[in-house]
C-alpha cells in the first residue's frame, strides 16, 4: 500500500453529561484524529489520549508532536504490504502507543476498504454480536447514581461498572446492592488505591462484584499480584498493560485474572490481535474498555470486540451517551438486549461525516510525499 498524504486534524465535542474519574472530571473532549489517504481509499483514526496526562502520559500535544515529527515521515517514506508491517518499525519509538494508535488504526481502515472487507474480519473478528456494558463516573450523591444506573439498566445494559475512588466505595457499593442485589457490577478505581488500603479493598468482596479494575499503581504489576492472592474478586488490569508481553507477564505472577484491552494503550490492532493471542491461550477473558471515543474511535473498537478472546461485557456503548450528535454515519446504537450488532459492509461499517468533523476542527495540517 502507498501512503500519498495524511492529514492531522484537532476537534473539540462537549460531553452530553460530564465524567468523572478518581484522577478527574472531563466536560469537554479535545480528539486528535489522524485521516490516511492511501492507493485511492480513505481510513481514519482516533488519538484516545485525554486532555491531561491523568491516565497516561499522553496529551493531545504530545501525540500530534510524534505524529508530525516520527510517525507520518516514516509512514511516508516507506512502502507498506499491509498495516500490520507498520507495527514493527513503530517499535523504535518508546511509548506513545495512542499516537501509534491512531495511524495503525487508519492504515487498518483503508486496508479493509481497498480490500472491500469489513475491518473487523480483516482483523480475524469472528463474533457478530458484541455484548456492551457501560462505565458510570462518579456522581454527586448516591440517588444520581441509583438514578444513573436505573437508566442504563433500563437501555439493556448487560453489566454496569462504576467509578470508584476513596470516599467513594464500600459505602455506595452498600447502597448499589440494596438497590440492585443481582446486576451485574464491576468497580474500577483507575489507580486510586495502594496495598495500604488492603482492609478497605478486602471488604469489596462481599459485593460479589465481577471484577476490580485497576485498584492500584498504573503502571504496577507487583502490587496487583499481592492484592489479587488476598482478594476473591477477580482484579482486572487496565493502564498497567501496554502490550502482549506485559499480558503474558501480569498473568504468570497472578496480577489479574482478567484484562481490558483499550486500542490506543497498546498501540493499535497488531498488538491488540497478540494479547487475543496470549490471554486466549492462558484462558484469561478479555473486553474491550473505552476512552469516551468519538464515532470513529467507537467504530474501531467496535472492530476489536470481535476478537475470539472478548467474551465480556465492553465499555462500548450508544454514541448518544456521549455526544448530541456523533461524527459518523449511522451512530453506534444498541440493542435492548444490550448489543451492538456488527457491521457487514466493508471498512468501518459507519461513515465518517466530514462536513461535521470540519465543522468542529480548531486546527489541522496536512503531509503528502
Ligand atoms: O479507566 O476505563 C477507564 C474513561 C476515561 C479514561 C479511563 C477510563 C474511562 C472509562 C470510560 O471508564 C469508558 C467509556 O465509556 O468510554
Ligand atoms: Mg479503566
Amino acid at each position: 500500500m502507498k501512503i500519498h498524504r495524511i492529514e492531522l486534524r484537532e476537534i473539540q465535542m462537549p460531553l452530553v453529561s460530564p465524567f468523572e474519574t478518581s484522577f478527574g472530571r472531563t466536560t469537554r473532549r479535545r480528539i486528535v484524529l489522524v485521516r490516511a489517504d492511501v492507493d485511492g481509499a480513505t481510513g481514519w483514526g482516533e488519538v484516545a489520549c485525554g486532555e491531561q496526562p491523568l491516565y497516561n502520559h499522553e496529551t493531545p500535544e504530545t501525540a500530534w508532536h510524534i505524529l508530525r515529527d516520527f510517525l507520518i515521515p516514516w509512514a511516508l517514506a516507506g512502502e507498506w504490504r499491509q498495516a500490520s508491517a507498520l507495527a514493527p518499525r513503530f517499535c523504535s519509538i518508546r511509548g506513545h502507543n495512542m499516537a501509534k494508535a491512531a495511524l495503525e488504526c487508519a492504515l487498518w481502515h483503508a486496508e479493509s476498504l481497498l480490500q472491500g472487507v469489513p475491518l473487523w474480519k480483516l482483523v480475524g473478528g469472528t463474533l457478530q454480536e458484541i455484548p456492551c456494558g457501560v462505565s458510570i463516573g462518579i456522581q454527586r450523591t448516591v440517588e444520581e447514581l441509583l438514578d444513573r444506573i436505573e437508566r442504563e439498566l433500563a437501555a439493556g445494559y448487560q453489566r454496569i461498572k462504576l467509578k470508584i475512588k476513596p470516599g467513594w466505595d464500600v459505602e455506595v457499593l452498600e447502597r448499589v446492592r440494596e438497590r440492585f442485589p443481582r446486576i451485574v457490577l464491576s468497580v474500577d478505581a483507575n489507580s486510586a488505591y495502594t496495598l495500604d488500603d488492603l482492609e478497605r479493598l478486602k471488604s469489596l468482596d462481599r459485593f460479589y462484584l465481577l471484577m476490580i479494575e485497576q485498584p492500584l499503581g498504573w503502571n504496577d504489576l507487583v502490587d496487583h499480584a499481592r492484592l489479587q492472592r488476598e482478594l476473591k474478586t477477580p482484579i482486572c488490569l487496565d493502564e498497567s498493560i501496554h502490550n502482549a508481553d506485559d499480558a503474558r507477564k501480569a498473568i504468570e505472577i497472578g496480577a489479574c485474572q482478567i484484562i481490558n484491552v483499550k486500542l490506543g494503550r497498546v498501540g493499535g490492532f497488531t498488538s491488540a490481535r497478540r494479547i487475543d493471542e496470549v490471554c486466549r491461550a492462558r484462558n484469561v477473558p478479555l473486553w474491550c474498555g473505552g476512552m469516551l471515543e468519538s464515532g470513529i474511535g467507537r467504530a474501531h473498537n467496535i472492530a476489536m470486540s470481535t476478537l475470539p478472546g472478548f467474551t465480556l461485557p465492553g465499555d462500548v456503548s450508544a454514541s448518544r451517551r456521549y455526544w448530541q450528535q456523533d461524527i459518523i454515519d449511522p451512530e453506534v446504537t444498541v440493542s435492548p438486549q444490550g448489543t451492538i450488532q456488527v457491521p457487514q459492509s466493508p471498512g468501518l461499517g459507519f461513515t465518517p461525516v466530514v462536513e461535521r468533523i470540519e465543522a468542529l476542527t480548531v486546527r489541522k495540517e496536512t503531509f503528502s510525499t
